[in-house]
């Protein structure tokens, strides 16, 4: 159906095609021409957090291949896990009237502005991945992904069945950014579960802000420190294969000398599980691109959705990574 709105996109997206207007990188992928070719596609602008990890990385693939399969006209930035990048892409995609915006909140609170923004602009908003803290829910239609205290939680049960036979446990801990909602949550779900037993001590803890070589350089310092480590929790498969390097460096043997336990379940921490380098994974799934395609044209058709939509995931030792690997997605 042709409308003034869906006209005035084409031609600003035209305009706006040609111009990088935010901070980070922007690009256009999928779909047919926004709107205005009177099919019923749409135009999904997605402020995406950065490449940080694997994860984000299958996250990033998910959302461009399935846009393309969906017919969506999709908008995508890339933040370098800048919140002020995100903003600006955010506003840029009002200034171009997009249908729907999606974005991955890197950290979660700073966000009510330009959520008003785009609530003034009549353009709905689903968050993935990440949550914000906004008291005002009526800012965003959707939340679409993991719980992630249940992920923390997972990763503290883990510990409590290795560790039952041991007078002593001392922890250190990777956590991802800082301020981010998966930091936040993974820590309180683990905690909240070894804390039932004084045994367990997180001696040390710092972020390593989701990152490889982050979580290598922390961990050198975590083993500089001269602290016992029997545990590394890493709230990321990324953080925990640099410490693999920082273990290794100091003639200490991963999955042995220290256990580590993880989350994402990304392949190449998948393949350390399968070596024995890493003790336990809790998956967490980054492959959120087909139901978000199919709820910005539910959000976007003015039709009901749920405030919150979770996604389903497993956890794996080293046998069960062994199984997985070759037919693994990401
Ligand atoms: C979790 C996601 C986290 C991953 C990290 O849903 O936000 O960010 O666990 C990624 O690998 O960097």
């Amino acid at each position: 159906m042709f409308t003034f709105k869906r006209a005035a996109t084409a031609a600003s997206i035209a305009l706006m095609a040609v111009t990088a207007a935010c901070g980070g990188t922007e690009s256009s992928s999928g779909g047919t021409a926004a709107g205005g070719s009177g099919s019923d596609s749409i135009t999904l602008g997605f402020a995406q957090v950065g490449a940080e990890s694997g994860w984000r990385t299958a996250n990033t693939k998910s959302i461009q291949d399935s846009s393309k399969q969906a017919g969506v006209d999709l908008k995508f930035s890339d933040a370098q896990q800048k919140q002020e990048n995100q903003i600006k892409a955010i506003r840029s995609y009002i200034q171009q009237k997009v249908d729907v915006i999606a974005f991955s909140p890197v950290i979660e609170s700073g966000w009510d502005a330009v959520l008003n923004e785009a609530k003034r602009a009549k353009i709905p908003v689903i968050l993935t991945d990440r949550a914000v803290d906004s008291k005002d829910t009526s800012l965003y239609k959707s939340f679409l992904g993991s719980d992630f205290v249940k992920e923390g939680n997972k990763a503290g049960e883990w510990a409590v069945k290795e560790f039952a036979d041991a007078k002593e446990v001392n922890i250190a801990e990777l956590q991802g950014t800082t301020g981010s909602a998966p930091a936040t949550d993974r820590k309180q779900g683990f905690t909240d579960v070894i804390s039932k037993d004084p045994k367990f001590k997180i001696t040390q803890s710092q972020t390593g802000e989701f990152t490889r070589a982050k979580g290598k350089e922390v961990m050198e310092a975590f083993l500089k420190s001269g602290k016992p480590i029997d545990l590394l929790f890493a709230h990321n498969d990324d953080m925990a294969l640099g410490a693999i390097e920082a273990i290794e460096g100091a003639g200490k043997v991963p999955g042995k000398d220290i256990k580590i336990v993880s989350i994402d379940a990304v392949k190449d921490g998948m393949q350390a599980l399968a070596d024995g380098k890493i003790n336990y994974i809790i998956e967490c799934s980054p492959l959120l691109g087909p139901q978000l395609m199919d709820l910005a044209k539910k959000v976007n058709a003015g039709e009901e959705v749920p405030a919150r939509i979770e996604t389903e995931e497993g956890e794996f030792d080293q046998a069960q990574a062994k199984e997985a690997l070759p037919t693994r997605q990401y």
